[in-house]
């Protein structure tokens, strides 16, 4: 028995929602620590001054957010927003901007559908994308321990079959989880995997089929061409499959994961992103750089190893963790 069931016998069977509270706040906010000391570090000084708002304060402001990893393109369009409401005389003094700001980040982002997409007849299909390295086998664990503790059965199908690591590294996590897993050996065709694993997921009643894929194969175009193999034969199953594809991006790496989102979003329909690895950068800015430059929205970010370091996106409670 793995520490999830464990944990539900001990807990009589009850949800789980892990020892720091799943969606805390708290927890959140820990996740953005380092994002929210450097845009901290930078605004705060401005927000709590309490001084009229001049050109030079909207300059500081506009540095301090292009830190954070915001992007360019959106910074610019907020203070634009700000310089805006300032002229009109909607806000006057610094304290004002922070109120300000806040509302309008969860404003934009509010536009966001950020919920998993529901169905009428399970199992739901989620296959997730991603370059090597970015977080997506991690990130599958966390999508099922969120959905496990939500009640819901899960199934994996290893469709990382480039690498043997990757099967062996999933098949831990569903040990661990007390997730069903399909695989075949390394090597094997993804396709197929995925297939039987469809066919498993709707004989044993499953709510959810997660396909995790590989990563890098010798070229993007084989890559591309390999996830688009994996939709088209869940589709002889199931024609609506898969019903969500999740995008794995690596917060870390900044604005460059919007140019991978880019070259995804070319080849294959990205229904949402995860944004992995917020915890360990000072980039979650760059959840706003998605929403101005390629607009998927985003459905889950991880703020850790562990499988509960997963939280839901949402809007208000994010822009809160980040400049509270
Ligand atoms: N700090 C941190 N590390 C993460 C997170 N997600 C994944 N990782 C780590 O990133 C590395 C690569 O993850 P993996 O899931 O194997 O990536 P994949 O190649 O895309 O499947 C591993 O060491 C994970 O523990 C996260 O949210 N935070
Ligand atoms: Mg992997």
């Amino acid at each position: 028995m793995g520490w999830f069931s464990r944990k539900k016998k001990a807990e009589g069977g009850k949800q789980i929602y892990g020892k720091k509270g799943l969606f805390s706040l708290e927890k959140l906010k820990q996740g953005l620590n380092k994002t929210r000391n450097k845009i901290g570090s930078g605004v705060m000084g401005i927000f709590t001054s309490n001084k009229r708002i001049d050109e030079s304060v909207l300059d500081e402001l506009e540095s301090s957010l292009i830190e954070s990893d915001m992007g360019v393109k959106p910074v610019d369009k907020i203070i634009e927003e700000i310089r805006a409401a300032w002229k009109a005389k909607v806000i006057n003094d610094t304290n004002e901007i922070y109120d300000f700001l806040k509302n309008n980040l969860k404003q934009n982002l509010s536009k966001w559908n950020t919920k998993l997409k529901t169905i009428d007849s399970a199992p739901m299909v989620i296959m997730v994308a991603g370059v090597n390295g970015v977080g997506k086998t991690t990130s599958i664990a966390k999508l099922t321990y969120f959905l496990k503790s939500e009640g819901k059965k899960v199934m994996l199908a290893a469709a990382d079959t480039f690498r043997a690591a990757a099967v062996e590294q999933l098949d831990t996590w569903a040990k661990r989880l007390g997730a069903d897993i399909v695989k075949h050996q390394t090597g094997a065709d993804p396709g197929s995997v995925a297939f039987d694993a469809l066919e498993a997921a709707i004989s044993r009643k499953m709510d959810y089929l997660i396909i995790d894929t590989a990563g890098r194969l010798h070229t993007h175009d084989n890559l591309m061409k390999e996830l688009s193999k994996i939709k088209r034969v869940v589709q002889k199953r199931t024609p609506e499959a898969p019903h969500e594809v999740i995008l794995v991006l690596d917060a870390t790496t900044g604005q460059n994961a919007i140019a991978q989102a880019k070259l995804f979003t070319e080849a294959i329909d990205v229904t949402g992103i995860f944004l992995s690895k917020l915890d360990g950068t000072a980039k979650g800015g760059v959840v706003l750089g998605m929403h101005e430059e390629i607009n998927i929205p985003v459905k889950f970010i991880g703020i850790g190893e562990q499988a509960e370091d997963i939280s839901r996106f949402d809007p208000h409670s994010f822009v809160d963790a980040l400049f509270d």
